[in-house]
Order: structure tokens, then C-alpha cells, then sequence
């Protein structure tokens, strides 16, 4: 049995998150926990929602609540979400607890004490009358080049221009609206990620068995341009984790937080640090995850996320890490994901476009979506997320292959033999071609799920459910059983015992339907099918169980065109 630590990047905390955010991290991850659970192993699956930052105090006044209640609010939200899909987190955490603000205080201690923090003084614009330094996207001016009069100090929405806050117009504060502005001297920490530069280079060419999408973004930003750059991880804001070297004040830095980035990482490490103070662990319970020193040197640790979060995965995070000089866990394997397109354009959270994870629930269950997202995951390019190619995936790979199955041999059993499994007869040629077909097709299935390669492992999936319904097909035992009685039961016990394998291997993409299943045939033995044809001995002659409802339903071709026009706009 080995021990897997498995991350999924954490969700912004400013609003809910659209379909293309879920398939980038938290749904494979899941998919892939569920699926080491299953072989036996030990996980620990951690989530968490990332809480600090200007987007969190800018949607937190746009929805005109303090922002610890915002957060607080939110983070319920999502993880009720998430628990509607499913998502199997052993702890879904919050980078605003306090075993993150001590942690991410202590790596910043460590970073200090070991020579990686360097202290920089930079010019930045003050607000008199709001008293505080505002970030870039704080002030508000006139575009230099379009004439915008809304546009902030990083950027113009209007025209796309990247600004400096110095080139805005009469700039004024987007806290208040106050012109008072004052360019003042003000002090930040970097961290020094140059310094460190030839041992994450180091690590990163160890890492032979990374995806190229994760390596080729890590080596972008080794390389590109002037190379890896030192990163400022202080911000003057009120909302985040105060600045202090460990437990000590830090002289200077009495009014600043950590950036953002800097403390979201390291809530991987404090949220399992939460999971054990929820459950009534102790610290030796998480560190044996995370300590070399402490256990975690037989660890597997796993990372799962968008594309556009490896950097900080591959650099800045690993710096934190390897600067602290201490034997914290790094990562061994990230998996990494394009973007999922929806309908011709972009999924997009600012401009309300697309399926957002509370709509997708409310018009269909979670394996619905689970199947086609994760089937269509965007691994080697983007894809697109289409209504047409979603309505047929759902009726053919679930409503009619696996459902289909399911539904044809329970109430065939209960017509002809009553609800039981029955016992005359014995396996023929058919059954033991089926049972190798099955055996090889697993194990393809299986070493898909291991290399996380995950449409491949759906494909595979799918053909040992085609594989079942062949079977069904040329076996016939609806005509056989009236001429050999005995040998439709023989097919229709093995029938039932390949609908409990399904059920198990299935599992990690469509949990409800498996549990359901399992429930109808009355067995709550998961156990992995090592040996196939042990495994469809599993449920004996006399066995009972209860015809199934119908599992999944089609979608008709006038729900697909509603749906596509009701989201086809924008989300306000
Ligand atoms: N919250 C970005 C995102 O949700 C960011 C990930 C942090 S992972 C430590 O895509
Ligand atoms: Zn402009």
C-alpha cells in the first residue's frame, strides 16, 4: 500500500467557479483520489479556498460586507458545491485559517534567517484620505490612450493598454474617490528566487516523467527573457496574513500582508495541518504527510492545475520550500491542463460566460457533468465544451451503453429467474472470451489511471462497457433461455457479478451512479477487480437484489436547445 498526497489548486474565493476552472484541478484530482482509494492506497486529498488578495477585498466591497464575512460566506458556498460534485477532499481548508497565517509567517522567517529575502524600498501611490498605499487596480483614472475615464492603474479595460498607475489622467483612489494622492517611499520583501535559480533548475531536469506542459512552462520562465526574476511577496493591504518574521514583528513592515501567491501554496501544507485539528488528529498526523523527517520520505505527492498555475507551482513555491532549508515535502509529479473553451468563445468568471458550477448542478446530477468534463478533458490542447457534443456523450456512453446494461439484465433477471441471482449453468466459451477481453482492457485501464493520462482512461472505461454489452448482445440469453434455461442463468449471474465490476471501476468518474448501483444489487464489497473472473464470482446464486431505477436519462433534443439559449448570455 503506498501513501499518495494529492493537491488540487484552490479556488479563488471571489465567486463560483465555471466548468473549465473544475476540470483544470479539482475534478481530476478527485478523479485521481478516488481512483488510488479504490487500488487500496492511503490518501490524503487537500482542497482548500484561496482567500486573500485584492480580488477577495474588491468583491468583498462590491458585495458590501466586510471581507472576513464575505470569505467566511463564500467558502461555504463553494464547498457545498463541491461536495455536489462530489469532490472527495479528506479536508477542504481556508488559506485565512490560522495554522496558514503561523505557517506562511514561518517559511517567511526561515527565507529571512537563510538569506533569500531581500528588503527593497519602492515608490507607490498613497491615499491621504483612505490611509493606505493603493494597489495598482485601486486607482481609477483617465486612459492616456483611449480616453477611457474608468481605467485602472494596471490596465485599461476599454482599449487593453497595460498601465503604470503614473500614466492615468487625474488618478483617483477606487476605494473612495478621493484625489488626494501622494507617491510615497514604502518598503517590500522579495523573495529571492534568482539565488535559488540552479537547484529548482536542478529539480525541475530530475523530473524526467513530468508532462511537457508542466515542464515547458517551468523552463519558459527559467529561461525567458532575463530569467527567472526575484518576486516582491508583500502587498500593502489590510486583508491577508500580516507580515511578521515567525513568531517576531518585522521592523518596517507593521501594515503589510504577504502577496497573495506567497501564502496560497503554503495553505497546501497548513490546510492538511487544518484536516488534523478537525478531526481530532495530532501534529505527527499531518507531518507524516508533509515531513521528510517526520514519515513523508515514502510519500507520493501529486499537484493538479490549470495551466496558467504552473509557474508558481514549479518556481516560486519550490523556492519557499528549498529556501526554508528545512525537510518539507516537494512536489513529485504535476499534472497540468489546458483550457476548456464553451461554445466558440471562452469560459470567462468576469464576464459571467459560460456553465458555472452552481447552474450545471441545478439542471443535471454531478456524474453527468463528471463524465463528459473529464472524457473531454483539455490534457494535450484546449477543448470546447459544445451542448451537442455534451447531449451525445451523455445518451451514448451513459444512457445507452452503461445504463442500458444495467437496466436490460436486472429486469430481464427479475421477469424470468425473480430477484435473486440465479444459479444453474456454467460459463461457456463466450464467457471466458469476455472474461480475458476484460481482464486486458483493465489492465489498459488502469495504467491510463496511473500516468493520469484521463481521456484515455474514459476511453478505456467505455470499452469495457461496450465490451459487456457485445457480450449481452450475441449472447442472446433472452432467446437462449428458452431452449436452455440453464444456460441464460449462467449468463445472467455472470451479468449481474460484471454489473458490481462496473459499479467498482467506474466509481472514480461517476461516483452516484456506482453507489446507486451497488445499492440495487445489495453488495457493498468494493474490493478492485484484481482477477476478473473472481471478481464476477462475487455476488453468489441466491444472492438478492432490486431492479434498478433507470440510472441515466437521455437528454432530449429540446432541453439541449433551451439550455443552450439560457446560457448563452451572460451571468449577472
Ligand atoms: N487561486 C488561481 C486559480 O484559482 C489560484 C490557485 C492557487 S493554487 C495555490 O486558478
Ligand atoms: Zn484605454
Amino acid at each position: 500500500m503506498a501513501r499518495i498526497l494529492i493537491t488540487s489548486a484552490i479556488p479563488y474565493i471571489n465567486g463560483i467557479k465555471h466548468l473549465g476552472n473544475l476540470v483544470g484541478s479539482q475534478l481530476p484530482a478527485d478523479l485521481y483520489a478516488r481512483y488510488m482509494r479504490g487500488r487500496g492506497h492511503e490518501v490524503m486529498f487537500i482542497c482548500a479556498t484561496d482567500e486573500h488578495g485584492t480580488p477577495a477585498e474588491l468583491a468583498a466591497a462590491k458585495a458590501g460586507k466586510p471581507v472576513e464575512v464575505y470569505c467566511t460566506e463564500m467558502h461555504e458556498i463553494q464547498k457545498d458545491i463541491a461536495a455536489g460534485f462530489r469532490l472527495s477532499f479528506d479536508h477542504f481548508g481556508r488559506s485565512s485559517s490560522a495554522r496558514n497565517h503561523k505557517l506562511t509567517q514561518h517559511f517567511a522567517g526561515r527565507l529571512a534567517d537563510n538569506g533569500f529575502i531581500e528588503e527593497v524600498s519602492e515608490r507607490q501611490v498613497f491615499s491621504v484620505a483612505d490611509n493606505r498605499f493603493l494597489p495598482d487596480r485601486y486607482i481609477e483614472g483617465t486612459c492616456p490612450n483611449c480616453g477611457y475615464d474608468k481605467a485602472r492603474g494596471d490596465q485599461c479595460e476599454n482599449c487593453t493598454k497595460q498601465l503604470d498607475p503614473t500614466d492615468l489622467i487625474n488618478p483617483r483612489s477606487a476605494i473612495s474617490g478621493s484625489t488626494d494622492l501622494e507617491v510615497r517611499e514604502t518598503k517590500h520583501l522579495y523573495l529571492r528566487q534568482r539565488a535559488l535559480k540552479d537547484e529548482i533548475e536542478a529539480w525541475i531536469d530530475s523530473k524526467t516523467d513530468w508532462p511537457v506542459l508542466t515542464t515547458s512552462i517551468a523552463k519558459k520562465w527559467l529561461h525567458d527573457g532575463d530569467g527567472l526574476q526575484d518576486r516582491g511577496i508583500t502587498r500593502d493591504l489590510h486583508w491577508g496574513v500580516p507580515v511578521r518574521k515567525g513568531d517576531a514583528p518585522w521592523p518596517g513592515m507593521e501594515s503589510k500582508v504577504f502577496y497573495v501567491w506567497f501564502d496560497a501554496p503554503i495553505e497546501y501544507i497548513a490546510c492538511t495541518a487544518e484536516w488534523a485539528d478537525a478531526n481530532g488528529k495530532t501534529d505527527a498526523d499531518w507531518e507524516r504527510w508533509w515531513r521528510t523527517d517526520k514519515g513523508a520520505d515514502d510519500v507520493r505527492y501529486v499537484q493538479f492545475m490549470g495551466k496558467d498555475n504552473v509557474p508558481f507551482h514549479t518556481l516560486s513555491f519550490p523556492a519557499t520550500i528549498m529556501g526554508s532549508r528545512e525537510p518539507w515535502k516537494l512536489v513529485d509529479y504535476i499534472k497540468s491542463f489546458n483550457y476548456l473553451n464553451y461554445d466558440g468563445g471562452q469560459f470567462s468568471t468576469s464576464q459571467g460566460r459560460g456553465v458555472f458550477m452552481d447552474q450545471a448542478l441545478s439542471i443535471l446530477p454531478a456524474d453527468y457533468w463528471r463524465w463528459w468534463l473529464l472524457s473531454h478533458a483539455p490534457e494535450n490542447s484546449d477543448s470546447e465544451f459544445t451542448w451537442e457534443n455534451f447531449q451525445a456523450s451523455v445518451n451514448k456512453d451513459l444512457a445507452d451503453v452503461l445504463g442500458n446494461l444495467i437496466s436490460r439484465v436486472t429486469k430481464f433477471c427479475r421477469a424470468k429467474f425473480g430477484e435473486t441471482v440465479p444459479e444453474g449453468g456454467t460459463l461457456g466459451e463466450r464467457e471466458q472470451a469476455l472474461i480475458a477481453e476484460l481482464q486486458e482492457r483493465l489492465a489498459a485501464y488502469e495504467a491510463c489511471m496511473e500516468a493520469m493520462e484521463i481521456r484515455k482512461a474514459a476511453t478505456e472505461l467505455r470499452a469495457i462497457w461496450v465490451a459487456g454489452n457485445e457480450y449481452l448482445q450475441s449472447a442472446a440469453p433472452w432467446t437462449v433461455v428458452k431452449t436452455e434455461p440453464e444456460r441464460a442463468q449462467a449468463m445472467i449471474r455472470l451479468s449481474l457479478n460484471l454489473i458490481r465490476l462496473y459499479a467498482v471501476i467506474s466509481r472514480p468518474f461517476i461516483p452516484d451512479a456506482a453507489a446507486s448501483t451497488m445499492a440495487s444489487l445489495n453488495c457493498d464489497d468494493w474490493t478492485w477487480p484484481g482477477d476478473v473472473a473472481a471478481a464476477l464470482s462475487v455476488l453468489p446464486a441466491g444472492h438478492a437484489f432490486t431492479t434498478p431505477e433507470v440510472l441515466f436519462r437521455k437528454i432530449t433534443d429540446e432541453e439541449r436547445v433551451d439550455w443552450q439559449t439560457r446560457f448563452a448570455g451572460v451571468r449577472t
